[in-house]
């Protein structure tokens, strides 16, 4: 995929701006995409510019052990990282709405029920995970290194990566989400997400 190793380049998105209307607005995502995932893609191309052994890196290797990152440019590449690693995942895990919801399938789906006893109760959690976050950063649902599910919170954009573990599912509470449409209901945002979340095949 374009985005894994530098440059960087925005991948585009897997559906048109308008396809989760009403959940999510297409001016919202012409922000949220071209404007500041585009920020973070520079943002990131400009940190590594200096370093050719570092571009030769993927990105996950960059942002899995942050202490190997040179000091002068380690912020700059955690945050413009994560920020490109997050949102490249957070737009393919959405997808137009269906009647009913998507619902994961498969292994996922096992996974799910197992660990929260139900789907409607993993929403829940998941929901008010994403509720609690104070300021900006996600909620994600991540696969830890010994295969069990964990909802994690994660401040601006740090990544799971350090941990070990597998982003799923995200949902994207920085302001510049949902502001446009929802102002300061982030609980409406979250709640109307469920709409457009899709589920990987696990
Ligand atoms: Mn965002």
């Amino acid at each position: 995929m374009p985005f894994h190793t530098y440059p960087y380049e925005l991948p585009p998105l897997p559906y048109a701006y308008d396809a989760l209307e009403p959940y999510i607005d297409a001016e919202t995502m012409r922000y949220h995409h071209d404007k500041h995932f585009q920020t973070y893609i520079e943002g990131l191309n400009k940190a590594l510019a200096p370093y050719p052994h570092l571009q030769k890196c993927r990105l996950e290797e960059l942002l899995s052990a942050p202490a190997r990152l040179p000091d002068p440019a380690r912020c700059a590449i955690l945050r413009n990282g994560g920020g490109v690693y997050n949102h490249s995942r957070f737009f393919r895990g959405m997808a137009p709405a269906q009647e009913d919801g998507h619902r994961p399938e498969g292994g996922l789906a096992q996974l799910i029920d197992q660990t929260f006893t139900s789907f409607d109760h993993f929403k829940e959690v998941f929901s008010q995970a994403a509720l609690e976050v104070f300021g900006s950063g996600w909620a994600v649902l991540a696969l830890t290194p010994r295969g069990k599910l964990k909802i994690v919170q994660l401040r601006n954009q740090e990544t799971t990566l350090p941990a070990g573990a597998l982003p799923l599912l995200y949902i994207d509470v920085w302001e510049h989400a949902y502001y446009l449409k929802y102002k300061n209901l982030r609980a409406e945002y979250v709640k109307n997400i469920w709409n457009v979340l899709a589920f990987p095949a696990l």
